[in-house]
């Protein structure tokens, strides 16, 4: 539209974030966002663009670059970029979002590191029960955000609000002195946990190309969300529907059929959101789960929160996908719906190998309590594999299923010993590891590390990964013939095999045997089989 004013970028800039009237640019169209800021699923996120171009954020948010996004902003057009500003703008620069990012340790395998998305190496991956905090992996989806340092933390302050709408805010300092602390041990595992795995068994996957890592184990201290809730003033009847399932239908000619039926438990959520923007829900249901240790916590391993793990405050929500573990948390909202951010409904769901390149994300289930899976860490070939203690220097991650491990000596009826981890979501126990060491044609079990005796792990239900490991002979080379190539490099032969693991709950779930059949565009829930091409020259 030509009759539409043009402005100077200087007056572009008088409309900050401070602004009642917050203006944005893209390309050369301005646009007045006031009216978006409060309909903005990301929350008033939005305004740090404010007075300048939204397109760098669009850049690293890349979820808006859809025209239905397009024609929100359309709507609040208000002019254009005065020609004499337009060649300017294109050497303006933002003010970098992730410049208060936190420093990281560098033994961190980084997948991107603005957002930062890294996972620990994977020869240390499992070399504790608990992931030391500087190596737990990190999966952020924007920037950390700033929250004053230390003690300040205990200012920070969480609104919790209520289906009626009736608000409570608390302070982290309140939540810490009014309810009693709880500690759990429990694993945090993203839902692209070895996706890259399945990428390279079955076929593309969009999505970070995690290995083995986006797991890792941890004790958390916090406060209990059903206490908070209840102090908040939820209502029993709204606590009742949630948590009486099984309850069968009062009978039709009962007395107070004219009271209002309580909501069914699945239409009450409980939506969390950070401080950055993102947000993710639960059902009620399982905040209120009396067994079901869901903490606001403060504290990991024994110390407070790191920033890159949700300083001063994050929702654990253990046994589900660590995407509703909410980090940098500012706010609980108990609603009748699902929390309508990209991450509950348009991320973090699975589907069926049919399904393709546009499934149906309305009507996929968000994905909540985790399926069985567990992996190989590490491998060590050769006499003293069998060794109590793995030696010092571990061979290269078995993450790339074809780099040569344990080239010397022979290729018949060695010792090799492995180990890794198993995890089941829900708080199902590992019941057993099975391991192969001929790409599947016979089993073994493997001994799981007793981790938890005596009570050393506190919660309710099983929620921490389970260590494991086995020493066996490698099939010698005849047996592996057919998995024998020649290896240009050393000029000799390789005897090759593929060492494999899966791992069954206490419900007897188990592990499904291709990625191919349990495939699906997203790469989430990569729980296969896992596999890795073991070679030695022979
Ligand atoms: N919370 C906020 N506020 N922002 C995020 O980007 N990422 C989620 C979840 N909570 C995220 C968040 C996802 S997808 C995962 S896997 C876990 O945090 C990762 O937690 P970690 O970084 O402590 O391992
Ligand atoms: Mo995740």
């Amino acid at each position: 539209d030509p009759s539409l004013p043009r402005f100077r970028l200087a007056d572009v800039r008088k409309h900050g974030a401070a602004s009642a009237q917050p203006w944005v640019t893209y390309e050369d169209k301005v646009y007045d966002i006031t009216e978006w800021v409060g309909a903005h699923p990301g929350g008033d996120v939005i305004l740090r663009a404010a007075g300048g171009s939204i397109e760098p954020y669009w850049n690293i948010f890349s979820i808006h670059k859809a025209p239905h996004v397009r024609e929100i902003l359309d709507q609040y057009l208000i002019g254009y970029i005065d020609a004499a500003d337009l060649l300017r703008r294109e050497h303006e620069a933002i003010e970098d979002p992730f410049v208060a990012d936190p420093e990281r340790d560098a033994r961190l395998v980084t997948h991107t590191s603005r957002p930062r998305n890294a996972e620990p190496p994977t020869d240390e991956l499992t070399r504790a029960f608990h992931t030391p905090s500087s190596l737990f992996y990190v999966r952020n989806h924007m920037w950390v955000p700033v929250v004053g340092e230390g003690a300040e933390g205990d200012e920070h302050a969480v609104t919790v609000e209520l289906p009626d709408g009736e608000t409570r805010r608390y302070t982290l300092g309140e939540l810490k002195a009014r309810f009693p602390t709880h500690r759990i041990t429990a694993a945090l595992q993203c839902s692209g946990n070895r996706r890259s795995d399945m990428t390279r068994q079955a076929t593309k996957t969009n999505g970070l190309q995690w290995g083995v890592g986006a797991i890792s184990n941890a004790e958390w201290e916090g406060v209990r969300l059903a206490d908070v809730l209840a102090d908040a003033g939820l209502r029993v009847a709204d606590a009742q529907a949630a948590t009486a399932v099984a309850k069968p239908p009062p009978p039709p000619d009962d007395d107070d059929d004219d009271d209002a039926p309580p909501p069914p438990a699945s239409s009450l959520h409980v939506q969390f959101s950070g401080l950055e923007a993102y947000g993710a829900s639960i059902p009620l249901e399982t905040a209120l789960d009396p067994r079901g240790d869901v903490l606001l916590a403060f504290g990991m391993n024994g110390a407070p929160l790191p920033r890159d793990h949700g300083f001063p405050l994050r929702a654990i929500v253990p046994g589900h996908v660590a995407a509703r573990s909410v980090k940098w948390l500012s706010k609980i909202a108990v609603a009748d719906e699902e929390s309508s951010s990209q991450w509950q409904r348009r991320d973090y769901k699975g589907f069926g190998p049919n399904e393709g390149a546009s499934p149906d994300w309305d009507r996929a289930k968000a994905i909540q309590e985790m399926p069985v899976t567990s992996a190989i860490t590490g491998v060590w070939v050769g006499r003293g594999a069998d060794k109590a203690e793995p030696p010092a220097t571990p061979p290269p991650p078995p993450a790339e299923a074809s780099s040569p491990t344990g080239t010397n000596g022979r290729a018949d009826a060695e010792p090799v010993t492995l180990e890794g981890y198993a995890y089941a979501g829900g708080g199902r126990a590992i019941a057993r590891v099975d391991v192969s060491l001929d790409g599947g044609k016979s089993w073994d079990q493997a001994a799981l590390v007793d981790d938890c005796a005596g009570g050393k792990c506190p919660g309710n239900r099983a929620w921490a990964w389970t260590r494991w490991r086995y020493s066996g002979q490698l099939p010698p080379a005849e047996a592996i013939t057919t998995n024998t190539e020649t290896d240009t490099n050393a000029g000799g032969k390789k005897a090759c095999t593929t060492l494999v693991v899966k791992a069954t709950d206490d419900a007897y779930n188990a592990q499904p045997e291709t990625h191919a059949s349990v495939y699906n565009v997203r790469g989430n829930l990569a729980t296969a089989w896992h596999r890795v091409r073991l070679c030695r020259l022979s």
